[in-house]
């Protein structure tokens, strides 16, 4: 994945839980990169490593780890010149979804490696809808509803995410349930 994420990642240790925290998480990871180079591809694994590293640094489950992140990730790339970004692909929570797939696009005409993922939207009203979340990633379903709860706060609503079908008990891929409260 692009450095920007796990730029993201470094960040949210650095702050919550401080620089020899952080050191110790890329120590045990075997990351021998500090500077992340946002533009850059590093591999998959890097990232992973670094949740699982950060999990044990930090004694909560890498679920609740990638949860934390998906929320960060919405406030540190509004922080990081994606906020333009962000405000463009809906002015709503609802609308921001729908328009996910032509947010990964534009950021993706930049970047080829992007391996972005797809969200497609059913049965919306006016309180609730099902999400479709397909990735060529495995077991980031935490980390999407970490990003819709980081989400609603950005858009000021207050939401129950559940997760309704699995891809890692099975299913073809991850659905979620999103209705406002
Ligand atoms: O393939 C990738 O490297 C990749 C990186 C980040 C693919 C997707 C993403 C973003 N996505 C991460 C978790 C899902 C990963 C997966 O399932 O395979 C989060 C998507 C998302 C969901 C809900 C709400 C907001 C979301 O993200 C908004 C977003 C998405 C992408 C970027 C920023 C905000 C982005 C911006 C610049 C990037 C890379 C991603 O790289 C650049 C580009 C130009 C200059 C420097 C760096």
């Amino acid at each position: 994945m692009y450095g920007l994420v796990n730029k993201a990642i470094k960040e949210l240790i650095v702050s919550e839980h401080g620089e020899a925290s952080w050191q110790r998480v890329r120590t045990a990871a075997g990351v021998d990169v500090d500077e992340f180079i946002r533009m850059e591809q590093y591999p998959d694994s890097l990232t992973y490593d670094l949740v699982a590293a950060a999990s044990e640094e930090l004694g909560v489950p890498p679920v609740k780890v990638l949860e934390v992140f998906g929320g960060h990730w919405v406030k540190y790339t509004g922080q990081q010149g994606y906020g333009d970004l962000l405000d463009m692909a809906g002015a709503t929570l609802f609308d921001f979804l729908e328009n996910l797939d032509a947010l990964h696009t534009r950021v993706g005409l930049n970047m080829d490696k992007l391996r972005p993922p797809s969200f497609e939207v059913e049965d919306r009203t006016d309180h609730s809808l099902v999400l479709h979340y397909r990735s060529v990633r495995d077991g980031l379903a935490p980390m999407v509803t970490g990003l819709l709860k980081g989400l609603a706060e950005k858009f000021g609503v207050a939401v129950d995410v559940t997760l309704r079908d699995s891809k890692s008990d099975g299913a073809d891929h991850d659905v979620f349930m999103v209705a406002l409260k």
